[in-house]
């Protein structure tokens, strides 16, 4: 039996920071139910996809504060849900009829969240109708390949209120066999980090919007070295099988060409700030390093590039913002090696593949990527499983958002044939 979408409802609902955002819930022709809530980001890149908000003018929007979604909804509900009803859920056509209703880059008339809330809501109800996991609709045959995690220890920058100046610093397991293993290990050290800061006398009791702990070092510097100790306490070796990564998000601290510290207010010209990163990166394990640069300041990302030399992992997050077109400029510039993908910065399910298998292409490693505002959903699992993309990042072991995540990958690690991606 051919299943067709029968309703299509946006909801507004609440993300993990319990502001509102969009859920799509598609009934297909069978009964069946499928949802979709899509995720915000704090330190979000100018070139992201639109997220619609209201202007919080209206009574119900004003406990908001202008974060309501009623247009993104009532877009869902009054432009998108005409055309979609009677149609098969198909990720490519969902995705054509989403384009075709606004075909602007950005898609400003609906907003990225109510396109990208029915454009998942439909990639899981495909996967009903075959009656297979959203991952091996993605990936029909062969081991499904479980991801690399990027796991949040500390944070900093927007979601920590300024703990640190850069946004994360955060660990990579990749001496560990298996998932199941690597998140043991990291689940260890995250709790080695809440004790030992205690009782080094810092202030624990802030836990960051992904559920890394925002302990107000005084430079990136301590709190990398902080991180070591925190490996070496559980018993496992720095750099061998443990090693770390940090999400600089330098687009929150650059003004006017230059990189300016919020704890210190020291002001670094672009050549400093590079300077102090490969020797931060020279004394630690540092063996990823994500938006080291403002997301205009492409000239730069290329120096930095070329200076580390493959050494490590350079990844654009709000350089590229999930965008083909600066994807693209990237690998001409060789700005980065590495992208992360998130698809609400892109806005759609297909698009933000085809930027994946660009990258891929181009030689870039990939890591799929949650946002500091999330839900209770795992289909972000599903997709860097079904998209083979290497590396995956929820934020950190604690909320119950970001386990969904890691407990939807421990399950397909337990029931089905997967091989663990080893991108170090
Ligand atoms: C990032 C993400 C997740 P946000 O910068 O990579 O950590 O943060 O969702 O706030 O953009
Ligand atoms: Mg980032």
């Amino acid at each position: 039996m051919t299943l067709t979408i029968s309703t299509l409802q946006g909801i507004q609902v609440l993300d993990s920071r319990g502001r509102p955002t969009v859920c799509a819930r598609m009934v297909l022709s069978d009964g069946s139910v499928h949802k979709a809530t899509v995720p915000s980001g704090a330190s979000t890149g100018r070139h992201e996809a639109k997220e619609l908000r209201d202007k919080g003018t209206t009574f119900s929007e004003k406990f908001f504060s202008g974060s309501s979604v009623h247009q993104a909804v009532w877009n869902i509900n009054n432009v998108i849900a005409p055309v979609l009803i009677g149609s098969l859920p198909e990720i490519e056509s969902v995705d054509a009829f989403l384009i075709a209703i606004d075909a602007s880059p950005r898609y400003e008339v609906i907003g990225a969240n109510a396109s990208l809330a029915v454009s998942l809501a439909g990639a899981i109800a495909q996967a009903h109708s075959h009656k297979i996991s959203l991952a091996r609709l993605l990936r029909p045959t062969g081991p499904l390949v479980m991801p690399m995690p990027m796991v949040n220890i500390l944070s900093g920058g927007a979601h920590a209120k300024g703990a640190l100046d850069i946004q994360d610093v955060l660990v990579i397991a990749h001496g560990a066999s298996n998932i199941a293993q690597a998140l043991s290990w990291i689940s260890a050290i995250r709790e080695c980090a809440a004790r030992e800061g205690a009782a080094r006398g810092f202030v624990t009791n802030l836990v960051a919007d992904e559920g890394g702990l925002g302990i107000a070092f005084t430079s990136t510097d301590q709190a990398c070295a902080f991180v070591v100790d925190c490996i070496n306490l559980v018993g496992l070796v720095p750099g061998l099988q443990v090693s770390l990564a940090l999400d600089v998000a330098a687009t929150q601290f650059f003004d006017q060409g230059n990189y300016i510290s919020r704890s210190s207010g020291k002001v670094h010209s672009a050549q400093q700030w590079s300077d102090q990163l490969i020797s931060l990166i020279n004394s630690q394990p540092i063996i990823s390093i994500e938006d080291p640069f403002a997301e205009d300041d492409w000239q730069h990302w290329s120096q930095f590039t070329a200076q580390v030399n493959e050494s490590i992992q350079v990844i654009g997050d709000d350089l590229f913002t999930t965008q083909l077109n600066r994807l693209t400029k990237g690998i001409e510039e060789k700005s980065a090696n590495s992208i992360l993908i998130k698809p609400n910065q892109n806005g759609l399910v297909s698009n933000s593949f085809e930027v994946l298998t660009q990258a891929k292409a181009a030689g870039f490693s990939t890591v799929v990527s949650a946002r500091s505002g999330e839900s209770e959903d795992s289909w972000l699992a599903d997709l860097a499983l079904g998209w083979s993309a290497g590396q995956i990042k929820v934020g950190s072991t604690h909320g119950s958002e970001r386990t969904a995540k890691w407990n939807r990958l421990l399950e397909i690690e337990a029931t089905e044939e997967t091989v663990f991606s080893k991108p170090f």
